[in-house]
Protein backbone atom coordinates (compact mmCIF):
# COMPACT_ATOMS: atom_id res chain seq x y z
CA UNK A 1 0.00 0.00 0.00
CA UNK A 2 1.42 3.11 -1.18
CA UNK A 3 0.44 6.71 -1.67
CA UNK A 4 0.70 7.89 -5.36
CA UNK A 5 0.28 11.40 -6.54
CA UNK A 6 -0.52 10.77 -10.32
CA UNK A 7 0.18 13.34 -12.74
CA UNK A 8 -2.23 14.57 -14.66
CA UNK A 9 -3.45 17.57 -17.27
CA UNK A 10 -6.76 19.41 -17.35
CA UNK A 11 -10.29 17.64 -19.34
CA UNK A 12 -12.03 20.16 -21.15
CA UNK A 13 -15.98 19.96 -20.56
CA UNK A 14 -16.15 19.26 -16.59
CA UNK A 15 -18.42 21.77 -15.56
CA UNK A 16 -21.23 20.95 -13.32
CA UNK A 17 -24.93 21.39 -15.06
CA UNK A 18 -28.17 21.65 -13.48
CA UNK A 19 -26.89 18.96 -10.93
CA UNK A 20 -23.53 18.06 -10.91
CA UNK A 21 -21.93 16.86 -13.72
CA UNK A 22 -22.95 14.22 -15.82
CA UNK A 23 -21.34 12.35 -19.11
CA UNK A 24 -21.52 9.37 -20.97
CA UNK A 25 -20.97 6.47 -18.88
CA UNK A 26 -17.46 6.02 -21.11
CA UNK A 27 -16.71 9.66 -20.60
CA UNK A 28 -16.77 8.89 -17.03
CA UNK A 29 -14.41 5.54 -17.92
CA UNK A 30 -11.95 7.36 -19.06
CA UNK A 31 -8.31 7.85 -17.83
CA UNK A 32 -8.31 10.38 -15.11
CA UNK A 33 -11.47 11.72 -16.10
CA UNK A 34 -13.50 10.44 -12.89
CA UNK A 35 -9.80 11.42 -11.09
CA UNK A 36 -9.28 14.35 -12.02
CA UNK A 37 -12.73 15.78 -11.02
CA UNK A 38 -12.44 14.11 -7.57
CA UNK A 39 -9.66 16.19 -6.96
CA UNK A 40 -10.94 19.05 -8.04
CA UNK A 41 -13.66 18.58 -5.54
CA UNK A 42 -11.51 18.22 -2.82
CA UNK A 43 -8.99 21.25 -3.76
CA UNK A 44 -12.11 23.33 -4.25
CA UNK A 45 -13.15 23.02 -0.70
CA UNK A 46 -9.73 23.63 0.65
CA UNK A 47 -8.82 19.78 0.74
CA UNK A 48 -10.32 16.93 2.60
CA UNK A 49 -7.41 16.13 5.17
CA UNK A 50 -9.20 15.57 8.29
CA UNK A 51 -12.92 15.50 7.03
CA UNK A 52 -15.60 13.21 7.11
CA UNK A 53 -17.47 12.51 3.88
CA UNK A 54 -20.53 10.45 2.92
CA UNK A 55 -20.06 8.43 -0.22
CA UNK A 56 -23.23 7.01 -2.45
CA UNK A 57 -25.21 6.63 -5.44
CA UNK A 58 -27.98 4.89 -7.11
CA UNK A 59 -26.14 1.96 -8.26
CA UNK A 60 -25.97 2.45 -11.96
CA UNK A 61 -22.87 0.93 -14.52
CA UNK A 62 -19.72 1.99 -12.97
CA UNK A 63 -20.61 2.59 -9.70
CA UNK A 64 -18.73 -0.29 -7.57
CA UNK A 65 -15.15 1.04 -9.29
CA UNK A 66 -16.11 4.61 -8.74
CA UNK A 67 -17.01 4.47 -5.19
CA UNK A 68 -13.52 2.69 -5.24
CA UNK A 69 -11.65 5.18 -6.85
CA UNK A 70 -12.91 8.40 -4.68
CA UNK A 71 -12.35 6.10 -1.43
CA UNK A 72 -8.68 5.90 -2.62
CA UNK A 73 -8.41 8.95 -3.04
CA UNK A 74 -10.03 10.12 -0.38
CA UNK A 75 -7.49 8.52 1.94
CA UNK A 76 -4.52 9.77 0.00
CA UNK A 77 -6.08 12.92 0.50
CA UNK A 78 -6.08 13.09 4.33
CA UNK A 79 -9.51 12.08 4.86
CA UNK A 80 -10.67 11.33 8.50
CA UNK A 81 -13.52 9.20 7.25
CA UNK A 82 -16.04 7.95 4.91
CA UNK A 83 -19.82 7.01 5.78
CA UNK A 84 -20.41 4.36 2.81
CA UNK A 85 -23.69 3.06 1.98
CA UNK A 86 -23.91 -0.50 2.00
CA UNK A 87 -23.36 -1.49 -1.58
CA UNK A 88 -22.20 1.80 -2.56
CA UNK A 89 -26.11 2.57 -2.28
CA UNK A 90 -27.76 5.91 -0.85
CA UNK A 91 -30.62 7.79 -2.77
CA UNK A 92 -30.05 11.45 -3.11
CA UNK A 93 -32.28 12.20 -0.06
CA UNK A 94 -30.70 9.42 1.83
CA UNK A 95 -27.30 10.65 1.46
CA UNK A 96 -28.47 14.22 2.63
CA UNK A 97 -29.67 13.00 5.45
CA UNK A 98 -26.77 11.03 6.54
CA UNK A 99 -24.45 14.33 5.67
CA UNK A 100 -26.96 16.65 8.27
CA UNK A 101 -26.97 13.49 10.68
CA UNK A 102 -23.54 12.93 11.38
CA UNK A 103 -22.38 16.24 10.51
CA UNK A 104 -19.78 15.81 7.70
CA UNK A 105 -17.76 18.05 5.65
CA UNK A 106 -20.52 17.31 2.74
CA UNK A 107 -20.51 14.07 0.54
CA UNK A 108 -20.39 12.52 -3.19
CA UNK A 109 -23.32 11.38 -4.99
CA UNK A 110 -22.60 9.04 -7.56
CA UNK A 111 -25.90 9.38 -9.98
CA UNK A 112 -26.67 10.78 -13.37
CA UNK A 113 -30.42 10.60 -11.65
CA UNK A 114 -33.09 10.53 -14.44
CA UNK A 115 -31.03 10.02 -17.25
CA UNK A 116 -30.26 6.19 -18.13
CA UNK A 117 -27.69 4.19 -16.54
CA UNK A 118 -25.12 1.75 -18.41
CA UNK A 119 -22.13 1.20 -20.26
CA UNK A 120 -23.84 3.07 -23.12
CA UNK A 121 -25.33 5.27 -21.21
CA UNK A 122 -25.28 7.95 -18.20
CA UNK A 123 -23.03 8.63 -15.37
CA UNK A 124 -22.67 11.20 -13.04
CA UNK A 125 -20.70 12.83 -9.59
CA UNK A 126 -22.61 15.41 -7.88
CA UNK A 127 -20.82 17.35 -4.53
CA UNK A 128 -23.02 18.17 -1.50
CA UNK A 129 -22.08 20.67 1.07
CA UNK A 130 -22.17 20.16 5.03
CA UNK A 131 -25.97 21.37 5.08
CA UNK A 132 -26.73 18.26 2.85
CA UNK A 133 -27.76 20.05 0.02
CA UNK A 134 -26.41 19.98 -3.81
CA UNK A 135 -23.04 22.04 -4.10
CA UNK A 136 -24.04 26.32 -4.49
CA UNK A 137 -22.94 27.89 -7.88
CA UNK A 138 -20.14 29.51 -6.26
CA UNK A 139 -18.69 25.68 -5.54
CA UNK A 140 -19.41 23.98 -8.32
CA UNK A 141 -17.77 26.90 -10.37
CA UNK A 142 -14.69 26.66 -8.10
CA UNK A 143 -14.43 23.02 -8.94
CA UNK A 144 -15.11 23.42 -12.15
CA UNK A 145 -11.99 26.45 -12.42
CA UNK A 146 -10.03 23.61 -10.73
CA UNK A 147 -10.61 21.16 -13.22
CA UNK A 148 -8.94 23.59 -15.82
CA UNK A 149 -5.47 24.09 -13.74
CA UNK A 150 -5.38 20.20 -12.28
CA UNK A 151 -2.03 19.22 -12.42
CA UNK A 152 -1.97 15.60 -10.82
CA UNK A 153 -4.28 13.87 -8.18
CA UNK A 154 -3.28 11.91 -4.75
CA UNK A 155 -5.11 8.38 -5.10
CA UNK A 156 -3.62 5.47 -2.13
CA UNK A 157 -2.80 1.95 -4.49
CA UNK A 158 -4.36 -0.27 -1.79
CA UNK A 159 -6.91 -3.31 -2.52
CA UNK A 160 -10.57 -2.36 -2.41
CA UNK A 161 -12.91 -2.01 0.49
CA UNK A 162 -15.52 -4.30 1.45
CA UNK A 163 -18.69 -2.49 0.68
CA UNK A 164 -20.86 -5.35 0.95
CA UNK A 165 -22.10 -5.48 4.64
CA UNK A 166 -22.43 -2.92 7.20
CA UNK A 167 -19.26 -2.46 9.57
CA UNK A 168 -15.83 0.09 10.00
CA UNK A 169 -12.82 -0.75 8.28
CA UNK A 170 -9.81 1.05 7.32
CA UNK A 171 -7.96 2.22 4.21
CA UNK A 172 -4.88 3.84 5.07
CA UNK A 173 -5.47 6.12 7.99
CA UNK A 174 -8.59 6.77 6.99
CA UNK A 175 -11.94 4.74 8.37
CA UNK A 176 -14.48 3.58 6.35
CA UNK A 177 -17.82 2.92 7.94
CA UNK A 178 -20.14 1.22 5.81
CA UNK A 179 -23.99 1.69 6.76
CA UNK A 180 -27.48 -0.25 5.98
CA UNK A 181 -28.64 2.35 3.16
CA UNK A 182 -31.99 2.76 4.23
CA UNK A 183 -32.36 2.38 8.15
CA UNK A 184 -31.12 6.23 9.18
CA UNK A 185 -33.74 7.26 6.33
CA UNK A 186 -36.91 5.07 7.22
CA UNK A 187 -36.00 6.54 10.75
CA UNK A 188 -36.76 9.88 9.51
CA UNK A 189 -39.62 9.59 7.50
CA UNK A 190 -41.28 8.06 11.21
CA UNK A 191 -40.88 10.74 12.80
CA UNK A 192 -42.50 13.35 9.99
CA UNK A 193 -45.35 10.79 9.33
CA UNK A 194 -48.31 9.34 10.60
CA UNK A 195 -47.33 5.53 10.40
CA UNK A 196 -50.02 4.60 12.61
CA UNK A 197 -53.01 5.84 10.59
CA UNK A 198 -51.46 5.04 6.92
CA UNK A 199 -51.40 0.91 8.62
CA UNK A 200 -54.54 1.47 9.05
CA UNK A 201 -55.15 2.68 5.59
CA UNK A 202 -53.63 -0.44 4.28
CA UNK A 203 -55.11 -2.33 7.02
CA UNK A 204 -58.40 -1.27 5.28
CA UNK A 205 -57.72 -2.40 2.40
CA UNK A 206 -56.13 0.66 0.16
CA UNK A 207 -54.13 -0.79 -2.68
CA UNK A 208 -51.19 0.86 -4.27
CA UNK A 209 -48.32 0.18 -6.35
CA UNK A 210 -45.15 1.87 -6.12
CA UNK A 211 -42.50 1.22 -9.67
CA UNK A 212 -38.99 1.78 -8.06
CA UNK A 213 -37.50 1.83 -11.70
CA UNK A 214 -34.91 -0.87 -10.68
CA UNK A 215 -33.17 2.21 -9.84
CA UNK A 216 -32.31 2.39 -6.30
CA UNK A 217 -35.41 3.58 -3.85
CA UNK A 218 -36.73 0.09 -4.29
CA UNK A 219 -35.30 -0.83 -0.82
CA UNK A 220 -36.00 2.10 0.38
CA UNK A 221 -39.89 1.71 -0.66
CA UNK A 222 -40.09 -1.95 0.28
CA UNK A 223 -38.81 -1.14 3.81
CA UNK A 224 -41.00 1.59 4.58
CA UNK A 225 -44.70 0.40 2.48
CA UNK A 226 -44.28 -2.89 2.97
CA UNK A 227 -42.20 -3.68 5.93
CA UNK A 228 -43.14 -0.67 8.18
CA UNK A 229 -46.23 0.49 7.15
CA UNK A 230 -47.90 -3.49 6.23
CA UNK A 231 -48.62 -2.37 2.37
CA UNK A 232 -49.28 -6.02 0.80
CA UNK A 233 -45.68 -7.68 -0.25
CA UNK A 234 -45.84 -7.36 -4.21
CA UNK A 235 -47.03 -3.08 -3.13
CA UNK A 236 -43.75 -2.02 -4.76
CA UNK A 237 -42.44 -3.06 -8.38
CA UNK A 238 -39.22 -3.12 -9.92
CA UNK A 239 -37.64 -2.95 -6.85
CA UNK A 240 -34.18 -4.69 -6.85
CA UNK A 241 -31.87 -1.63 -7.99
CA UNK A 242 -29.87 -2.72 -11.04
CA UNK A 243 -26.98 -1.34 -12.93
CA UNK A 244 -29.13 -0.49 -15.75
CA UNK A 245 -32.20 -0.27 -14.40
CA UNK A 246 -33.05 -3.24 -16.21
CA UNK A 247 -33.33 -1.15 -19.32
CA UNK A 248 -36.02 1.19 -17.78
CA UNK A 249 -35.48 4.55 -18.10
CA UNK A 250 -35.88 5.52 -14.64
CA UNK A 251 -37.23 8.85 -15.31
CA UNK A 252 -40.76 8.73 -13.26
CA UNK A 253 -43.44 10.49 -16.04
CA UNK A 254 -46.10 9.63 -18.06
CA UNK A 255 -43.61 8.44 -20.78
CA UNK A 256 -41.29 6.39 -19.17
CA UNK A 257 -42.95 5.22 -16.84
CA UNK A 258 -45.87 4.24 -18.71
CA UNK A 259 -46.69 0.74 -16.98
CA UNK A 260 -47.88 2.37 -14.14
CA UNK A 261 -49.42 4.98 -16.20
CA UNK A 262 -51.36 2.17 -17.84
CA UNK A 263 -52.41 0.00 -14.73
CA UNK A 264 -53.78 3.25 -12.80
CA UNK A 265 -56.07 3.96 -15.78
CA UNK A 266 -57.61 0.90 -15.80
CA UNK A 267 -61.25 0.76 -14.10
CA UNK A 268 -60.06 -1.98 -11.41
CA UNK A 269 -56.62 0.13 -10.85
CA UNK A 270 -55.25 0.48 -7.68
CA UNK A 271 -56.41 3.35 -4.91
CA UNK A 272 -52.83 5.08 -5.21
CA UNK A 273 -49.64 4.63 -7.71
CA UNK A 274 -46.16 6.21 -7.21
CA UNK A 275 -42.78 6.07 -9.54
CA UNK A 276 -39.47 7.41 -8.23
CA UNK A 277 -36.43 8.22 -10.51
CA UNK A 278 -32.52 6.87 -10.65
CA UNK A 279 -31.37 8.39 -7.46
CA UNK A 280 -34.92 7.84 -5.49
CA UNK A 281 -35.36 12.06 -5.54
CA UNK A 282 -38.37 12.19 -7.97
CA UNK A 283 -41.50 11.15 -7.32
CA UNK A 284 -44.92 10.94 -9.51
CA UNK A 285 -48.15 10.78 -7.84
CA UNK A 286 -51.25 9.21 -9.58
CA UNK A 287 -54.84 8.29 -8.71
CA UNK A 288 -56.90 5.64 -10.06
CA UNK A 289 -57.60 7.17 -13.15
CA UNK A 290 -56.20 10.13 -12.02
CA UNK A 291 -52.72 12.16 -13.25
CA UNK A 292 -51.42 14.47 -10.83
CA UNK A 293 -49.07 16.92 -12.53
CA UNK A 294 -46.19 18.09 -10.20
CA UNK A 295 -46.75 21.27 -9.82
CA UNK A 296 -50.14 20.58 -9.01
CA UNK A 297 -48.96 17.84 -6.18
CA UNK A 298 -46.57 20.56 -4.77
CA UNK A 299 -49.92 22.85 -4.36
CA UNK A 300 -51.93 20.28 -2.68
CA UNK A 301 -48.80 18.61 -0.33
CA UNK A 302 -48.33 22.38 0.74
CA UNK A 303 -52.70 23.23 1.34
CA UNK A 304 -52.49 19.69 3.56
CA UNK A 305 -49.00 19.35 5.06
CA UNK A 306 -50.56 20.16 8.34
CA UNK A 307 -52.11 16.79 8.50
CA UNK A 308 -49.14 15.14 9.00
CA UNK A 309 -47.54 15.27 12.73
CA UNK A 310 -44.18 16.69 11.04
CA UNK A 311 -45.65 19.65 9.57
CA UNK A 312 -48.53 20.46 11.80
CA UNK A 313 -47.34 23.60 13.15
CA UNK A 314 -47.26 24.97 9.79
CA UNK A 315 -45.49 26.29 6.92
CA UNK A 316 -42.82 28.98 6.96
CA UNK A 317 -42.85 29.55 3.20
CA UNK A 318 -42.81 27.56 0.46
CA UNK A 319 -40.45 28.06 -2.97
CA UNK A 320 -40.94 26.69 -6.38
CA UNK A 321 -38.94 27.00 -9.40
CA UNK A 322 -39.38 29.59 -12.07
CA UNK A 323 -41.08 27.28 -14.78
CA UNK A 324 -43.35 25.37 -12.15
CA UNK A 325 -46.98 26.55 -12.49
CA UNK A 326 -47.93 28.97 -10.32
CA UNK A 327 -50.82 26.98 -8.63
CA UNK A 328 -48.91 26.90 -4.98
CA UNK A 329 -48.72 30.70 -5.10
CA UNK A 330 -52.03 30.37 -4.67
CA UNK A 331 -52.25 28.54 -1.80
CA UNK A 332 -49.81 30.27 -0.04
CA UNK A 333 -51.32 33.27 -0.99
CA UNK A 334 -54.42 31.80 0.33
CA UNK A 335 -52.74 30.55 3.49
CA UNK A 336 -50.94 34.07 4.03
CA UNK A 337 -47.28 32.22 3.51
CA UNK A 338 -44.18 34.05 2.14
CA UNK A 339 -43.23 32.45 -1.27
CA UNK A 340 -39.81 32.22 -3.39
CA UNK A 341 -39.40 31.70 -6.90
CA UNK A 342 -35.97 30.38 -8.07
CA UNK A 343 -34.28 29.38 -11.03
CA UNK A 344 -34.12 25.65 -12.13
CA UNK A 345 -32.15 23.02 -9.75
CA UNK A 346 -32.33 21.65 -5.81
CA UNK A 347 -28.93 24.12 -4.88
CA UNK A 348 -31.35 27.52 -5.43
CA UNK A 349 -33.04 26.34 -2.67
CA UNK A 350 -31.08 25.73 0.11
CA UNK A 351 -30.55 29.18 1.94
CA UNK A 352 -34.03 29.13 1.41
CA UNK A 353 -34.71 26.09 3.79
CA UNK A 354 -30.93 27.12 5.59
CA UNK A 355 -32.67 30.28 6.68
CA UNK A 356 -35.65 28.81 8.27
CA UNK A 357 -37.67 30.99 5.31
CA UNK A 358 -39.34 28.18 3.73
CA UNK A 359 -40.13 24.43 4.61
CA UNK A 360 -41.59 23.28 1.41
CA UNK A 361 -40.31 23.54 -2.40
CA UNK A 362 -41.07 21.67 -5.67
CA UNK A 363 -40.03 21.35 -9.12
CA UNK A 364 -41.73 21.06 -12.22
CA UNK A 365 -40.01 18.21 -12.49
CA UNK A 366 -41.13 15.80 -10.40
CA UNK A 367 -39.44 16.84 -7.37
CA UNK A 368 -40.75 18.25 -3.95
CA UNK A 369 -39.24 18.44 -0.69
CA UNK A 370 -39.21 19.61 2.22
CA UNK A 371 -36.84 20.90 5.01
CA UNK A 372 -36.08 17.69 6.63
CA UNK A 373 -33.25 17.09 3.81
CA UNK A 374 -31.87 19.74 1.79
CA UNK A 375 -32.62 17.62 -1.04
CA UNK A 376 -35.91 16.65 -3.02
CA UNK A 377 -37.23 13.81 -1.94
CA UNK A 378 -39.64 10.92 -4.12
CA UNK A 379 -40.56 8.44 -1.26
CA UNK A 380 -40.95 11.61 1.03
CA UNK A 381 -43.75 12.84 -0.83
CA UNK A 382 -45.26 9.31 -1.27
CA UNK A 383 -45.40 9.29 2.44
CA UNK A 384 -47.22 13.23 2.42
CA UNK A 385 -49.31 12.08 -0.10
CA UNK A 386 -50.41 9.02 2.01
CA UNK A 387 -50.67 10.93 5.13
CA UNK A 388 -53.30 12.90 3.31
CA UNK A 389 -55.26 10.42 2.01
CA UNK A 390 -55.50 8.70 5.61
CA UNK A 391 -56.26 11.58 7.19
CA UNK A 392 -58.76 13.26 4.69
CA UNK A 393 -60.57 9.76 3.76
CA UNK A 394 -60.66 10.60 0.45
CA UNK A 395 -59.10 9.77 -3.00
CA UNK A 396 -57.03 11.41 -5.12
CA UNK A 397 -60.02 11.87 -7.93
CA UNK A 398 -61.22 13.79 -5.05
CA UNK A 399 -58.80 15.65 -3.46
CA UNK A 400 -57.94 17.52 -6.95
CA UNK A 401 -61.29 18.24 -7.62
CA UNK A 402 -61.51 19.99 -4.42
CA UNK A 403 -58.23 21.57 -4.60
CA UNK A 404 -59.16 23.19 -7.60
CA UNK A 405 -62.41 24.09 -6.91
CA UNK A 406 -60.79 26.08 -4.21
CA UNK A 407 -58.34 27.65 -5.82
CA UNK A 408 -58.74 27.19 -9.70
CA UNK A 409 -56.99 25.51 -12.22
CA UNK A 410 -53.39 26.31 -13.22
CA UNK A 411 -52.83 23.74 -16.41
CA UNK A 412 -49.48 22.58 -17.18
CA UNK A 413 -47.48 20.76 -19.56
CA UNK A 414 -43.99 20.60 -20.21
CA UNK A 415 -42.67 19.74 -24.10
CA UNK A 416 -39.14 18.34 -24.33
CA UNK A 417 -37.15 18.43 -27.61
CA UNK A 418 -34.40 16.02 -26.60
CA UNK A 419 -30.74 16.01 -28.33
CA UNK A 420 -31.29 18.57 -30.50
CA UNK A 421 -28.15 20.17 -32.95
CA UNK A 422 -26.45 22.36 -30.44
CA UNK A 423 -26.38 25.23 -32.50
CA UNK A 424 -29.79 25.46 -33.88
CA UNK A 425 -31.31 25.15 -30.24
CA UNK A 426 -28.91 27.91 -29.37
CA UNK A 427 -30.30 29.80 -32.08
CA UNK A 428 -33.36 29.41 -31.64
CA UNK A 429 -32.62 31.12 -28.09
CA UNK A 430 -31.15 33.57 -29.47
CA UNK A 431 -33.87 35.05 -31.70
CA UNK A 432 -36.27 34.94 -29.37
CA UNK A 433 -34.13 36.23 -26.80
CA UNK A 434 -33.34 39.23 -29.01
CA UNK A 435 -36.54 40.10 -29.13
CA UNK A 436 -37.86 40.17 -25.88
CA UNK A 437 -38.04 43.65 -25.77
CA UNK A 438 -40.19 43.95 -28.45
CA UNK A 439 -43.41 41.60 -27.18
CA UNK A 440 -44.72 43.12 -24.34
CA UNK A 441 -48.32 45.02 -25.64
CA UNK A 442 -48.56 42.37 -29.18
CA UNK A 443 -51.03 39.92 -29.37
CA UNK A 444 -50.33 36.26 -30.22
CA UNK A 445 -53.27 33.55 -30.86
CA UNK A 446 -55.66 36.14 -29.35
CA UNK A 447 -53.79 36.48 -25.82
CA UNK A 448 -51.54 39.67 -25.40
CA UNK A 449 -48.17 39.91 -23.82
CA UNK A 450 -48.14 41.63 -20.67
CA UNK A 451 -44.33 40.77 -19.80
CA UNK A 452 -40.96 39.03 -21.46
CA UNK A 453 -37.55 38.31 -20.01
CA UNK A 454 -34.70 36.43 -19.31
CA UNK A 455 -35.38 35.54 -16.29
CA UNK A 456 -32.81 36.50 -13.55
CA UNK A 457 -32.33 35.79 -9.58
CA UNK A 458 -31.04 37.46 -6.55
CA UNK A 459 -30.44 34.97 -3.66
CA UNK A 460 -32.55 36.94 -0.95
CA UNK A 461 -29.90 35.19 1.92
CA UNK A 462 -26.78 36.06 -0.03
CA UNK A 463 -26.95 38.16 -2.93
CA UNK A 464 -25.39 35.48 -5.18
CA UNK A 465 -26.89 36.60 -8.37
CA UNK A 466 -27.78 33.75 -11.47
CA UNK A 467 -28.53 35.27 -14.76
CA UNK A 468 -30.10 33.68 -18.29
CA UNK A 469 -32.16 31.07 -16.26
CA UNK A 470 -34.94 30.96 -19.07
CA UNK A 471 -36.74 32.66 -21.42
CA UNK A 472 -40.32 33.82 -20.37
CA UNK A 473 -43.36 34.99 -21.89
CA UNK A 474 -46.40 36.03 -19.44
CA UNK A 475 -49.93 36.91 -20.93
CA UNK A 476 -52.32 38.59 -19.70
CA UNK A 477 -54.60 36.62 -17.34
CA UNK A 478 -51.34 34.80 -16.05
CA UNK A 479 -50.96 32.33 -18.99
CA UNK A 480 -46.99 31.68 -19.81
CA UNK A 481 -44.64 30.07 -22.11
CA UNK A 482 -41.13 29.48 -20.61
CA UNK A 483 -38.33 28.30 -22.62
CA UNK A 484 -34.79 27.03 -21.57
CA UNK A 485 -32.08 24.63 -22.73
CA UNK A 486 -31.92 21.46 -20.24
CA UNK A 487 -28.82 21.65 -17.85
CA UNK A 488 -28.38 17.54 -17.33
CA UNK A 489 -28.75 16.51 -20.74
CA UNK A 490 -25.25 14.43 -22.16
CA UNK A 491 -25.96 14.82 -26.02
CA UNK A 492 -26.53 17.66 -28.08
CA UNK A 493 -29.39 20.44 -26.50
CA UNK A 494 -32.69 19.72 -25.27
CA UNK A 495 -34.90 22.72 -25.10
CA UNK A 496 -37.68 22.58 -22.65
CA UNK A 497 -41.02 24.51 -23.69
CA UNK A 498 -42.82 25.06 -20.24
CA UNK A 499 -46.56 25.54 -20.89
CA UNK A 500 -49.49 27.39 -18.32
CA UNK A 501 -52.80 28.81 -18.34
CA UNK A 502 -54.90 29.75 -15.52
CA UNK A 503 -58.54 28.85 -15.61
CA UNK A 504 -60.74 30.10 -12.47
CA UNK A 505 -63.55 27.91 -12.71
CA UNK A 506 -66.36 26.79 -11.76
CA UNK A 507 -66.54 26.10 -15.08
CA UNK A 508 -63.70 24.50 -17.73
CA UNK A 509 -61.69 22.99 -14.42
CA UNK A 510 -62.21 19.17 -15.81
CA UNK A 511 -60.30 19.72 -19.41
CA UNK A 512 -57.62 17.56 -20.92
CA UNK A 513 -54.02 19.60 -20.17
CA UNK A 514 -53.37 19.74 -24.16
CA UNK A 515 -56.47 20.78 -24.97
CA UNK A 516 -56.73 23.60 -22.54
CA UNK A 517 -53.28 24.62 -23.46
CA UNK A 518 -54.19 24.62 -27.20
CA UNK A 519 -53.62 28.10 -27.73
CA UNK A 520 -50.78 28.85 -25.86
CA UNK A 521 -49.15 25.59 -27.07
CA UNK A 522 -49.94 27.56 -30.88
CA UNK A 523 -48.42 30.79 -29.54
CA UNK A 524 -45.25 29.26 -28.46
CA UNK A 525 -44.69 27.97 -32.10
CA UNK A 526 -45.62 31.15 -33.39
CA UNK A 527 -43.45 32.74 -31.07
CA UNK A 528 -40.41 31.09 -31.57
CA UNK A 529 -40.67 28.62 -34.26
CA UNK A 530 -39.33 25.57 -32.29
CA UNK A 531 -41.20 22.88 -34.39
CA UNK A 532 -40.53 24.00 -37.55
CA UNK A 533 -36.78 25.07 -37.04
CA UNK A 534 -35.77 21.94 -35.32
CA UNK A 535 -37.45 19.94 -38.51
CA UNK A 536 -38.93 18.05 -35.17
CA UNK A 537 -43.16 17.33 -35.69
CA UNK A 538 -43.63 16.87 -31.77
CA UNK A 539 -41.87 16.99 -28.61
CA UNK A 540 -39.88 13.84 -27.51
CA UNK A 541 -41.51 13.84 -24.00
CA UNK A 542 -44.69 15.73 -23.23
CA UNK A 543 -45.28 15.41 -18.88
C1 LIG B 1 -33.76 18.79 -14.70
C2 LIG B 1 -35.03 19.40 -14.15
C3 LIG B 1 -34.74 20.16 -12.87
C4 LIG B 1 -34.06 19.23 -11.88
C5 LIG B 1 -32.83 18.60 -12.51
C6 LIG B 1 -32.19 17.57 -11.61
O1 LIG B 1 -32.85 19.81 -15.03
O2 LIG B 1 -35.64 20.24 -15.09
O3 LIG B 1 -35.93 20.68 -12.36
O4 LIG B 1 -33.68 19.93 -10.73
O5 LIG B 1 -33.17 17.95 -13.72
O6 LIG B 1 -33.10 16.57 -11.27
P1 LIG B 1 -32.63 20.35 -16.53
O7 LIG B 1 -31.54 21.35 -16.45
O8 LIG B 1 -32.33 19.16 -17.38
O9 LIG B 1 -33.95 20.93 -16.94
V1 LIG B 1 -32.53 15.00 -10.96
O10 LIG B 1 -33.77 14.10 -10.38
O11 LIG B 1 -31.61 14.81 -12.21
O12 LIG B 1 -31.37 15.19 -9.72
CO1 LIG C 1 -33.01 12.50 -9.43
Amino acid sequence: MHLNQVATQPIEGQKPGTSGLRKKTKVFMGPHYLENFVQAIFDAIGGATGKTFVLGGDGRYFSHEAAQVILRMAAANGAAKVIVGQGALLSTPAASNLIRLFRTDGGIILSASHNPGGHDEDFGVKFNTPNGGPAPEAVTEAIFARTKTIQQYGILETVDADLSRPGVQRMGDMVVEVVDPVADYAALMETLFDFGAIRELFASGFRMRFDAMNAVTGPYATEVLENRLGAPKGTVVHGAPLPDFGGMHPDPNPTWAHELIAEMMQADAPDFGAASDGDGDRNMVLGRGVYVSPSDSLAVLAANAHLAPGYAGGLKGVARSMPTSAAVDRVADAMGLPKYETPTGWKFFGNLMDADRVTLCGEESFGNGSDHVREKDGLWAVLLWLNILAARKQSVGEIMADHWNRYGRNYYSRHDYEALDASTANVIMGDLRARLDTLPGSTVEGMRISSADDFAYTDPVDGSQATGQGLRIVFDGGSRIVLRISGTGTEGATIRLYLERYVAGPEGLGEEPQKALAPVIRAAETLTGLRERSGRSEPDVVT
